[in-house]
């Protein structure tokens, strides 16, 4: 059985960046629906149900047809959701450092350009989707999915994501995903992305 995993702060913790009420209906509501229904799916499933959700959704292509989409949209959620908590937290922001750092200026010439290339695949997700800094091949790329797509379905590791869905913030910026954008990157835990990307090497 998958379960909801417990946000690592309090609600208000990302506040002003990410208010309370949002943080608060995104993972207690939204979230607890894409386990709630990975399980469902899951249930006639017991060999694919005891795998951690990221190995089920790098197994995609071998996931019987029956439960394809909802292992895509409601495991994607939960994986995605979980990787989203964790790389955010209260007193973050800033800039990369260490090999990552330097990955990051070898890839996209600077953090700067990286943040640039990142809101413009954010911005430019007609809809709903992600924005992913990823690894694929051994090297950095940013890429936007529909949905809940996972990166892992095609073998890329994400390290850094952020929802665009309009639940992630239309209640403090309504229609303005750039400004939540733009506030998104004050609250990034660069400590834990780096961990996942000396993961994904
Ligand atoms: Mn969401």
């Amino acid at each position: 059985m998958h379960e909801l995993p417990k946000l690592p702060y309090a609600f208000n913790a990302l506040e002003p960046h990410i208010d309370a009420r949002t943080m608060e209906i995104h993972h207690d509501k939204h979230h607890q629906v894409y386990v709630d229904n990975l399980n469902k799916a899951l249930a006639n499933e017991p060999e694919l149900a005891k795998l951690p959700v990221e190995d089920l959704l790098r197994g995609f292509a071998t996931v019987p047809a029956a439960i394809q989409t909802a292992v895509k949209n409601h495991g994607g959620g939960h994986a995605n959701h979980s990787l989203f908590w964790e790389t955010m937290g209260p007193g973050a922001g800033g800039s990369p450092t260490g090999a990552l750092g330097q990955a990051i200026d070898a890839a996209f010439g600077s953090f700067t350009a990286l943040q640039e290339k990142l809101n413009a695949a954010a911005t430019g997700q007609f809809g709903s989707g992600w924005g992913w800094l990823v690894v694929g091949d051994g090297k950095l790329d940013v890429i936007a999915r529909p949905n809940q797509d996972s990166p892992l379905m095609e073998k890329k590791s994400p390290i850094l994501g952020v929802d665009v869905w309009e639940h992630a913030y239309y209640l403090n910026y309504q229609n303005r995903r750039a400004d939540y954008l733009k506030a998104w990157w004050n609250v990034i835990r660069w400590d834990k992305v780096a961990e996942k990307f000396s993961a994904a090497r």
